[in-house]
């Protein structure tokens, strides 16, 4: 595949909401990945701005600032203040992290705002949406939990099922409650912007698969992530929606004023969200001197978003169909979402408390941020979801950065304290000696250093396509070899019968360890500098490195010249014992017992119903007479239930666990008096009665058998 060069990157990584700590989770996602690229692009002298900041709008913040007896105000300066910290403290390099709360911000999105508006990009609707008496307020996206129409899960928001991941509206839910009061909510109408987003699912479509728009070929789809390109395809295949830009809400960006009808309206926060990557880079060209429109308009930029599989829809779809509206924007250039990372088996959870929160990490390993960092990058889910364990935390340290890289590194360092008083070796170039790989025709030095250059030059190839566990790995790589230079030598049994090889040797080690230095930075940046004092030359900057290590090497020069005198070999990293993995792991099963502790205590009191509370449901027994499958949905049956009195019609989110054709003449129990409500256009009047396993395993509820038909049940 051809590298493209864009004149210079617009980096971004998704905005995490300023409503709890960060995890490990969210560094393997959208953090270090971006960081490794702004990195990584700096190195190589490109012009790169990194951006991101805290998300600090939508029901995210103000159901945490309830939950807490607090302000969202108080909750986002709050986490702000800690995600900036955290942050830089696992030395993650953005230029700029800005918050959605800034002025700026408010401004900058209110005005796109205006211009969609003026341009006549929305539909002005009014619509039927879930209002809470109790509390007085609307129920979009996270304010309204009910049971997903397409997995059965009983916890689904309204914006979005955790458990299945479909996404939702909350008049898909069944059985909609009020997050706020716990009161089923009743329809209201009100009026909104919605974008038509299916109006853009054409062209959306053919600049994703052909890398096409307007005309002009402006990204290469074989650099997209397969995983990335299939989620954007089953969406635009489901249909695309028009979706509401604005909310009644009281905390957020407001809609323009002098919009007729803005009043208590706010933005949705997927719509303000995105454009603070362009509030930020405002920001930070005031600050630098720049001119921010470079970075967002000017088609020789390319935009690149760091994100996690949950926001490749707003970012694939969403966000470019707003720019394309508005006008005047670059497209992103690539999406390289990554999928999730697990911990020790399990989804990482907040709620739940599983978890390896980033702070807390940093407290109790001083000094060994880039071993966390190493280990997200070994397993970063980039195409799919992957793993996190303590054990495996424990044996990439021991085993690669203690037995591989730091072994070499100060293996190196010692020999040549020891044989030449820290000085690097000078060496009759001429002369052949025996490499790694044995005898060869090339002088051995230059061989040695064709080889470093090959690796690095496919390390720089691989993270300039997203790569980034590759590139890692040809980092390691270097530092083998390294070590097979060494063991192939054996500089400490033969320096006193053949001084000249273990010059040579010698030597070419410490051209490995600078270039390991300058390589290593992308993913180890603390390393980086640690050897830099090491090896007494001045810090990496991120100004051009990379290619002037990759220039030197190809004109076959030396990355550091003989005489040079060496710093102090220090230790890079340390073997971490079973006792500090051990009690890492109880520290983690401990906090979930608690977490879940305070979940079951809360869960009775709110969950305790008086006995007339249960007289309202109506549940009777009834015979299935037909079951199809409802068209265009995975998960949902159309059930046709005989209840001796009539025929009912309810649809029913059991598909994945039962053959329809099976189910016809099933006895089964219903809910009878539910509200009807509509499901893909049907109206299901009930609900069927099913239990449920913890791993998931769905089974129906059944009456006494051979029971007649319309039996109350009580
Ligand atoms: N805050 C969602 C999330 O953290 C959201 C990302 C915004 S990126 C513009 O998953
Ligand atoms: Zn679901």
């Amino acid at each position: 595949m051809a590298i493209r060069f864009p004149k210079r990157y617009t980096v971004t990584a998704a905005l995490p909401y300023a409503n709890g700590p960060l995890h490990i989770g969210h560094l393997a996602g959208a953090y270090i990945s971006g960081d490794i690229f702004a990195r990584f692009l700096r190195l190589m002298k490109r012009d790169v701005v990194y951006v991101c900041g805290s998300d600090e709008h939508g029901a995210a913040i103000t159901l945490r600032a309830r939950k807490e007896g607090t302000t969202p105000q108080e909750i986002i300066d709050k986490y702000h203040e800690q995600f900036k910290d955290t942050f830089q403290r696992i030395g993650i390099s953005f230029d700029i992290y800005h918050r959605t709360s800034s002025p700026l911000h408010h401004e900058t999105s209110g005005n796109f705002f205006h211009t969609l508006y003026d341009k006549g990009k929305f539909i002005e609707q009014e619509a039927m949406q879930y209002f809470d008496k109790e509390a007085n307020q609307f129920l979009a996206d996270r304010y309204i939990k009910g049971t997903c129409p397409k997995c059965g899960y009983t916890e689904a928001y309204g914006d979005q099922c955790e458990k299945c991941g479909s996404s939702l509206s909350p008049t898909d839910l069944i059985n909609p409650v009020s997050v706020l009061s716990g009161a089923t909510p009743e329809l209201r109408s009100t009026r909104h912007w919605y974008l038509p987003l299916e109006k853009h699912s054409e062209w959306l479509s053919a600049w994703l698969e052909t890398g096409m728009i307007n005309g002009k070929q402006v990204h290469d789809p074989k650099e997209w992530k397969n995983h990335v390109l299939g989620q954007c395809r089953s969406w635009i295949e489901t249909g695309l929606q028009p979706r509401a830009m604005t909310r009644d809400l009281d905390w957020g960006v407001d809609v323009p004023q002098d919009i007729e009808g803005s009043e208590g309206k706010k933005l949705y926060v997927w719509l303000d969200a995105p454009i603070g990557y362009i509030s930020a880079t405002k920001q930070w060209a005031e600050d630098n001197k720049k001119d921010w429109k470079k970075y967002w308009q000017d088609k020789e930029t390319a935009l690149v978003h760091f994100i996690g599989k949950d926001n490749i829809v707003f970012h694939c779809l969403i966000f470019p169909a707003l720019l394309q509206a508005h006008g005047g924007f670059i497209m992103p250039d690539n999406v390289p979402a990554n999928a999730f990372m697990n911990l020790e088996g399990n989804k990482i959870s907040t709620s739940r408390n599983w978890a390896v929160w980033v702070h807390e990490y940093l407290d109790e390993f001083p000094g060994q941020e880039d071993v966390l960092r190493y280990v997200l990058i070994r397993n970063m889910p980039e195409q799919r979801d992957s793993e996190f364990t303590w054990k495996n935390f424990q044996e990439l340290n021991n085993n690669e950065l203690v037995g591989n890289f730091a072994n070499f590194v100060n293996r190196t360092f010692v020999l040549v304290h020891k044989f030449y008083k820290g000085k690097v070796p000078k060496f009759e170039e001429e002369q052949d000696f025996v490499g790694a790989r044995g005898p060869m025709e090339d002088s051995f030095a230059d061989a040695e250093l064709m080889d470093l250059y090959d690796v690095l030059f496919e390390m720089r190839e691989m993270i300039y396509l997203y790569d980034f566990r590759g590139a890692l790995n040809q980092l390691m790589r270097i530092s083998s070899m390294g070590n097979q230079l060494l063991q192939f030598n054996e500089p400490w049994k033969v320096n006193e019968t053949d001084p000249h090889r273990v010059k040579a040797v010698m030597n070419c080690c410490i051209q490995i360890v600078v270039a390991l230095s300058v390589a290593c930075r992308p993913f180890m940046p603390f390393t980086s500098d640690r050897m830099r004092t090491m090896l007494n030359l001045p810090p990496v900057l991120e100004q051009g490195e990379l290619l002037k290590v990759l220039d030197r090497l190809a004109e076959g020069d030396w990355l550091v010249k003989p005489g040079h005198l060496l710093g102090e070999p220090a230790h890079l990293f340390s073997r971490i014992s079973d006792e500090v993995i051990q009690t890492q792991i109880d520290k983690l099963h401990q906090s979930k017992k608690s977490s879940e502790m305070t979940v079951a205590v809360s869960d009775k009191s709110s969950e305790t119903i008086e006995f007339s509370d249960f007289e309202k449901v109506e549940l009777c027994s009834g015979k299935v007479l037909e079951a199809i499958k409802v068209e265009k949905a995975d998960k949902l049956l159309k059930l046709t239930i005989d209840i001796g009195s009539e025929v009912r019609t309810i649809i029913s989110g059991i598909a994945m666990h039962f053959d329809p054709a099976t189910l016809v003449g099933r006895e089964v129990v219903i809910v009878k008096n539910l509200a009807p409500r509509k499901l893909r256009g049907i109206e299901s009047q009930g609900m069927l009665l099913t239990a449920e396993t913890e791993d998931g395993k769905l089974g129906l509820i059944a009456p006494p058998v051979g029971w007649p038909v319309g039996c109350p049940i009580k």
